[in-house]
């Protein structure tokens, strides 16, 4: 267990004190254990990622963050090779504030080029960690922004040209929290580690040893999916999470490659969805099935007030594989209820221009937008600081896909030219939308009118987040001038 022990949170108090303005209240961040018996909890505890501290220099957060390579312990008495960020697996969260002056100082101490993209941030292209600012072997990249967007839960991962999904599949992703004054004034859980829960979701395939993750995929999982056999949650395989009776928000990250999850209890509790990708609902909404396609966020509030004793299971009904138990065992030391109202969300402009990207395929293993593959060198769209748009995306094929878009966020206002098609919970903020098979949709895009801008040395991306598509082709280029 002791990889295990080094991946859960050491500073709780600390974490404590970040996401709540005080230090009482709650103990034992990370379930590491401490009153329960030994053996019994901290059997196969969630880890809970370290929050990363920034150091304040000059104004500016700065955030220190290692890319090594490391070797951690999904099984026991094995240690599996991996990549990380000042971790044995996956890396630290960040917390970030609306206003923060940021610099997330990235070391590749890896043998390989690799980038770090801030998924979901609305930042200048130049600082967007795409195939455009690589960090050369030993060296240091520097992300420095002003945070500028509501609270949501974003994450980071590597986006190197056609090596993307290699390197998020050894273990290269993270959360980065975004908190804001509604989102602090909410009475909402927000005790990191204790009611607060990252659930970073993976599946992988593993050596015949266990002693490396293999990424191998056949022509038909390029295609299909490259959905591995052992189904993880924060680097564990199904870790038991000791809750508090009370309600408990976990915010789910599908951080696989390419496979769909159909997420719910299997004893059907049901859970209240409360963010989209980038901000939250208006609305609580009640349901018991979570559709999450790759790179997509769902922040959801389950009430287990009057489950002391009773187990749940968090389970991935598409593939019939367990993420988590949640074993209600320790007694509330705070309580919150969950609002009726969460946010306003701003209406939905109206578009003054409108373009149309379908999904497609060359041959068995190329993936197109609009018939093209990826090209640095090529900029797809051309668009100004406060453009309105509406983009069609149809999947003209027979798999699945998404699109997920840098820089900004978009509302989808229509599912096969069905307002009416559109899901309640596809209605927020979002930044990466799922197409299932033959489908189209439409959303209405806007390029925030302030820090952004991205030329033609630094653009955004616009990408399928299946990263087998992605790293084969289907992925274009836009600038904000
Ligand atoms: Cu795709």
């Amino acid at each position: 267990m002791k990889n295990r022990r080094e991946f859960l949170t050491l500073s709780g108090a600390a974490a404590l004190y970040l996401l709540t303005g005080c230090s009482d209240g709650g103990t034992n961040p990370g379930g590491g254990g401490g009153d329960t018996p030994p053996g019994e909890e901290t059997a196969n505890a969630l880890p809970i990622p370290e929050l990363k501290l920034p150091v304040e220099r000059a104004g500016v957060k700065h955030y220190d963050l290692n890319i090594i390579e490391s070797q951690h312990t999904f099984f026991e008495g094995v240690k599996t090779n991996t990549y990380a960020i000042d971790s044995t697996y996956l890396g630290p969260t960040l917390l970030l504030t609306r206003g923060d002056k940021v610099s997330l100082n990235y070391t590749n101490k890896l043998s390989v080029e690799t980038t770090m993209h801030g998924h979901g941030m609305h930042l200048p292209g130049e600082m967007d960690g795409t195939a455009h600012q690589p960090i050369a072997v030993g060296g240091t990249w520097s992300a420095k922004y002003t945070v500028d967007q509501t609270a949501c839960t974003n994450w980071y991962h590597p986006h190197y040209l056609h090596q993307t999904a290699p390197h998020v599949y050894q273990g290269l992703a993270g959360m980065l929290i975004i908190e804001d004054d509604e989102s602090r004034s909410l009475d909402i859980p927000k005790r990191y580690g204790v009611d607060d829960i990252p659930l970073v979701l993976q599946d992988r395939f593993f050596s015949a040893d266990r002693r490396k993750i293999v990424y191998d995929p056949s022509m038909d999982q390029l295609d299909m999916g490259y959905v591995g056999d052992t189904f993880i949650t924060n680097g564990a395989i199904s870790p038991v999470f000791d809750a508090e009776n009370k309600e408990i928000r976990f915010r789910i990250l599908n951080g696989s490659n390419s496979t769909m999850y159909d997420l719910g209890f299997r004893n059907a509790k049901s859970f209240k969805q409360i963010a989209t990708d980038n901000a939250f609902l208006e609305e609580p909404i009640e349901m018991n099935r979570l559709l999450l396609s790759p790179g997509e966020r769902a922040e959801i509030v389950v009430d287990f007030t009057d489950d002391m004793d009773a187990e749940f299971t968090l389970y991935d009904f598409m593939h019939s594989q367990t993420f988590l138990t949640v074993n209600v065992s320790k007694s509330a030391t705070a309580s919150t209820t969950l609002p009726a109202v969460l946010t306003t969300l701003d209406p939905v402009p109206t578009a003054t221009n409108s373009r149309q990207f379908t999904l497609g395929m060359r041959g068995m293993d190329t993936f197109t937008i609009n018939g093209k593959t990826m090209n640095m060198n090529r900029i797809d769209a051309a668009l100004s600081r406060g453009d309105v748009e509406e983009w069609e995306i149809i999947n003209g094929t027979g798999m699945n896909h998404n699109f997920h878009i840098h820089g900004t966020h978009f509302r989808v206002v229509s599912r096969d030219d069905d307002p009416a098609a559109v899901a309640e919970n596809d209605k927020g903020y979002k930044d990466v939308v799922y197409l299932p098979p033959h489908s189209r949709l439409k959303f209405i895009v806007e390029i925030p009118n302030d820090d952004v801008t991205a030329d033609a040395a630094n653009p955004y991306m616009f990408h399928c987040h299946f990263l087998e598509h992605e790293d084969n082709g289907m992925m274009g280029q836009f600038t904000v001038s």
